[in-house]
């Protein structure tokens, strides 16, 4: 009978400890569960955030973008799109002035100035050489440009007309013309106008006045 006593209280133990130990685990798979669920919110608040500072960066990024291309717009052309000659008397002629080349899209448009001339036609044409020296000779021939046939005179400017003055200007465009064959040629101004019916060198004579293009 003292045993019955015994083994029952055993069981007694074992059977509160086998309850207790099956409430502690229902506890902790709650308290994972809370866990888990606070852990998706937070990464998903974590996400939207992470969302929020990449469309704030790309806005960003967008802004100075923006800001770059107002600074190109407003940077100063001349630079690459315009190069000038400065015509110098040849042998003590007294003649002088200046030829601006300015890119036009395809085209360059030429102003041209010069005075101390004689009344009269004076052509003025792009030669090979960049170089005014022995009197303009060293500037060479006449310098083609692509558009250049056969029949026209090569390199040609036009021509200075001139009354009593002296002096004229001139505002010729070159088409399909890049700044790039003409920079570092000379231009040449001589003592009559062209003769076409001479091409490719036009016999206007001797040089009068010569600049490097640049
Ligand atoms: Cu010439």
């Amino acid at each position: 009978m003292r045993n019955f006593w015994m083994i029952a209280a055993l069981c007694a133990g074992a059977f509160t400890i086998t309850a207790c130990s099956e409430g502690d685990q229902q506890q902790a798979e709650e308290a994972m569960e809370d866990a888990q669920t606070t852990a998706e919110q937070a990464m998903d608040d974590a996400g939207d955030a992470a969302d929020e500072a990449m469309t704030e960066a790309g806005e960003s990024m967008d802004d100075m973008d923006d800001a770059a291309d107002e600074a190109m717009a407003e940077e100063p052309a001349a630079d690459s799109n315009q190069v000038t000659a400065t015509l110098e008397e040849v042998d003590g002629s007294g003649v002088s002035g200046q030829v601006e080349f300015t890119a036009m899209g395809e085209d360059i448009q030429v102003y041209a100035e010069a005075s101390g001339l004689a009344a009269g036609k004076h052509a003025f044409h792009v030669h090979a050489n960049g170089d005014c020296g022995d009197n303009a000779q060293a500037a060479g021939p006449h310098l083609k440009f692509p558009s250049d046939g056969d029949d026209d005179i090569h390199g040609n400017l036009g021509e200075f007309n001139v009354a009593d003055s002296g002096s004229d200007n001139e505002l010729i465009t070159l088409s399909g013309l890049s700044m790039d064959v003409i920079r570092g040629k000379a231009v040449v101004v001589h003592e009559k106008g062209n003769d076409h019916s001479s091409p490719p060198v036009g016999a206007a004579g001797g040089r009068i006045a010569c600049g490097v293009i640049n």
